[in-house]
């Protein structure tokens, strides 16, 4: 396998690329890591077209090749920028593109990953995208690594390194930091589902909507309330927001600070929508917790002034038991939009079961055309 320490120094040592920048994936999460802590020019995106976009400036500013990771799910995300500014046809951008290939066919994944992961070659070669798959096997994957830069000199283009499960070796991170917060997200997920019993829920992508769904098998209770957005990071608000415009019952969205900030442009849309009982309630805990726990810029920014700005009718930041508890009674009498930007701990439970219903069973259970 693959060092990741060695993989970097590399890039750094033998080729220069001094420029990171990408959105966290969970198969990438080692070198991610060691990115994290060595890399001294490195930017953790909103999204994954956002670090192309920084690669390109980063090339128009000093001539060398950036290098950018992501997620497979991220590439749709990332082919706007690549394929209309970066592409060999247009401005001949040099990158490197390290894609973690989830979903591979053959090998077992969670379903939001199927369709991606099998399209995932054919993906590349329909958009005319250079790609080699990273051996695993550190002198090749050096060797092929040091081969692409070169080649990326004379004929510069974005290339794609595809990476299959288990090409990176583990690398144990002596710096993973706690925040300040005490509230923790699974207990509020439970305070919420029991208080609002009733209602229809949209759960972000990663372990928000694993844990409200080990927290339905806690109290036994239907999973027919919850619409999982195990995919689309970040669009989980236009779906409620849609859902709660069609059928005017309060809907609870549940969602994270990366994926919120990954569209955050779509919280625009609650203009439309604000008179409606549409509760958005960001759980921040600063870092793509689901992936690795990679920081997040979201401790710095204040969600609930965006949020009022954008039209929430009510908007709070929340840190303590008893602001939660004050936030949950509004929740129960309001009839308008709120937003709340409640600061969480980085407590999960890494074992937590993952959803044991099929999508379409969950989706069907939603609209009520099955038994839970
Ligand atoms: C477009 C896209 N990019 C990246 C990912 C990989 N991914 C899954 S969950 C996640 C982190 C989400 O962070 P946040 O919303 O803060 O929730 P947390 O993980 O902290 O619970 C990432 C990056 C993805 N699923 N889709």
């Amino acid at each position: 396998m693959l060092s990741p320490q060695n993989y970097l120094n590399h890039l750094q040592k033998n080729h220069h690329i001094s420029f990171f920048t990408g959105v966290p994936d969970s198969l990438l999460k080692d070198f991610c890591q060691i990115v994290q802590e060595q890399a001294k020019n490195h930017y953790i995106c909103a999204n994954e077209g956002n670090a192309v976009a920084m690669g390109v400036g980063y090339h128009l500013a000093t001539g060398e090749i950036p290098f950018i990771y992501m997620q497979n799910s991220g590439f749709s995300n990332a082919l706007n920028p690549i394929l209309s500014i970066a592409s060999q046809l247009i401005y001949q951008i040099p990158m490197l593109i390290m894609i973690g290939w989830r979903g591979e066919p053959g090998v077992k994944d969670e379903p939001q990953h199927l369709h991606q992961g099998e399209v995932m070659l054919a993906n590349l070669e329909s958009h005319k995208l250079d790609f080699t798959i990273l051996p695993s096997d550190e002198k090749s994957a050096c060797e092929i690594t040091s081969t692409i830069i070169a080649d990326l000199k004379n004929n510069p283009r974005p290339y794609i390194l595809l990476v299959t499960k288990n090409t990176f070796n583990s690398y144990e991170t002596t710096q993973l930091s706690q925040n300040d917060y005490q509230l923790n997200r699974p207990d509020l997920i439970e305070k919420l589902i029991i208080r609002f019993s009733d209602n229809k829920f949209f759960a972000s992508t990663g372990y928000i909507g694993r844990e409200l769904f080990a927290a339905r098998e806690k109290f036994q209770s239907s999973h027919s309330n919850d619409f999982l957005s195990i995919g689309a990071m970040g669009h989980v608000n236009q779906m409620a927001y849609a859902y709660c415009l069609s059928t005017k019952n309060k809907t609870i969205i549940l969602d994270g600070d990366g994926a919120c900030l990954m569209h955050m442009g779509g919280m625009s849309s609650i203009q439309h929508f604000n008179h409606l009982p549409l509760i958005h309630l960001v759980f921040n805990n600063a870092c793509h917790l689901s992936v690795g726990g990679q920081p997040t810029v979201a401790n710095k920014i204040d969600f609930a002034a965006i949020a009022k700005s954008f039209g929430y009718q009510q908007s709070f930041t929340i840190k303590t038991d008893q602001e939660f508890e004050e936030l949950l009674a509004h929740i129960q009498t309001s009839t308008n939009s709120i937003f709340a930007n409640i600061m969480v701990s980085k407590s999960f439970d890494a074992k937590i079961m993952r959803p044991n219903l099929t999508p379409l069973q969950m989706k069907n259970l939603f609209m009520k055309k099955g038994q839970a």
